[in-house]
């Protein structure tokens, strides 16, 4: 676990958090009590913060309830309780991150639409596990785009960690087989797969992800362990149909979002978790290898509407 303040994700969290504090800080800021009008700022707000419309109408909702219930109407009560429902909504998505042990290889395939950061987080969690005295091996199997495994053999390189790869052009599915083999015949504790970055549109891509998924779990009953979705924070609403379309193709057992510094409009996660029964194990912040956070929904909360830091 980490403190918001500590860990970095409070001041990265940049736009998202200053405009969604700033704009609470006005609205509850020494106010005796708030109005109809003040409510339905307030979801806008939300809104605006990309929680999505069925999120912020169940929070605010909410907080109208406890408003007339608890007779909590004035500002900082209200603030209270909309921290208490957010980190209520997204409470459940917060799961620790795979500590592999009996399951080896733990095998952990990533997917995602083009350029979310698939392959930075498979070299972030490669450098999670491996600095926790864990074996890893990686798997090149975005063949589709060119220097794509370059890309990951250079991570390998920087981080002391074997790729197997075929090369542009080969066939995915081969590539996972490759490395499953490899990564039982060297005992390794975690195999993570890269895969292309594709749309649900591509039918061959999305058939090539199927077949990646048939593979490996041919080679190891049970694999792979996880399915994550990577998803760039600042596609707002879009994550949501991102996460719809690949859970047709692939199981999937959790989302990783990226890109929470910087401009994301972080507040996507609330209408994720509101939505999905998907598992957050992790938010990236950043393009280096330690900028990977486990998620805690209340570090997280207050990092959204806190008014300084
Ligand atoms: N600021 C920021 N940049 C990130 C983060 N994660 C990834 N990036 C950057 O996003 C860009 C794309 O990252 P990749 O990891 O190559 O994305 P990808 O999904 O593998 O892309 P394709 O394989 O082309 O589909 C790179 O410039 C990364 O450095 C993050 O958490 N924060
Ligand atoms: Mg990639």
């Amino acid at each position: 676990m980490f403190s918001a303040r500590g860990s970095g994700l409070f001041s990265r969290l940049g736009k998202t958090r200053k405009s969604l504090a700033d704009g609470l800080k006005g609205l509850f800021g020494g106010r005796a009590t708030l109005d109809e009008e003040d409510f339905d700022d307030l979801e806008d707000r939300l809104v605006m913060a990309d929680m999505g419309a069925a999120a912020s109408h169940r929070v605010v909702e909410r907080l109208r309830d406890a408003a007339r219930r608890e007779k909590a109407a004035d500002g900082a009560a209200l603030k209270a309780l909309l921290e208490r429902e957010l980190v209520e909504i997204l409470r459940p998505v917060q799961v620790p991150l795979p500590a592999p042990g009996s399951r080896r290889p733990y095998v952990i395939l990533m997917v995602g639409v083009n350029g979310v950061g698939k392959t930075t987080t498979v070299a972030k969690l490669a450098h999670h596990f491996k600095s926790r005295g864990l074996t890893v091996m990686l798997a090149a199997c975005d063949t589709f785009r060119a220097a794509a495994v370059e890309q990951l053999q250079h991570w390998g390189e920087r981080l002391d960690v074997p790729v197997i790869a075929q090369g542009h052009g080969a066939d995915a599915a081969a590539v996972a087989h490759d490395a499953m083999q490899a990564a039982k015949a060297r005992d390794a504790d975690v195999l993570i797969i890269d895969s292309a970055g594709r749309q649900h549109v591509n039918a061959d891509l999305m058939a090539q992800l199927e077949k990646v998924v048939r593979v490996v779990g041919r080679v190891e009953a049970g694999a792979p362990h996880d399915v994550w979705l990577t998803v760039d924070a600042g596609n707002g609403q879009n994550v949501l149909s991102q996460i719809e379309h690949f859970s047709r193709s692939v199981s999937l057992t959790g989302v990783c979002v990226t890109k929470l510094d910087g401009t994301a409009r972080g507040g996507v996660l609330v209408a994720v978790a509101e939505r999905f029964s998907l598992a957050v194990p992790f938010v990236g912040i950043g393009e280096g290898v330690e900028d990977l956070k486990p998620f805690d929904a209340a570090a997280f909360v207050e990092a959204l509407v806190a008014p300084d830091g």
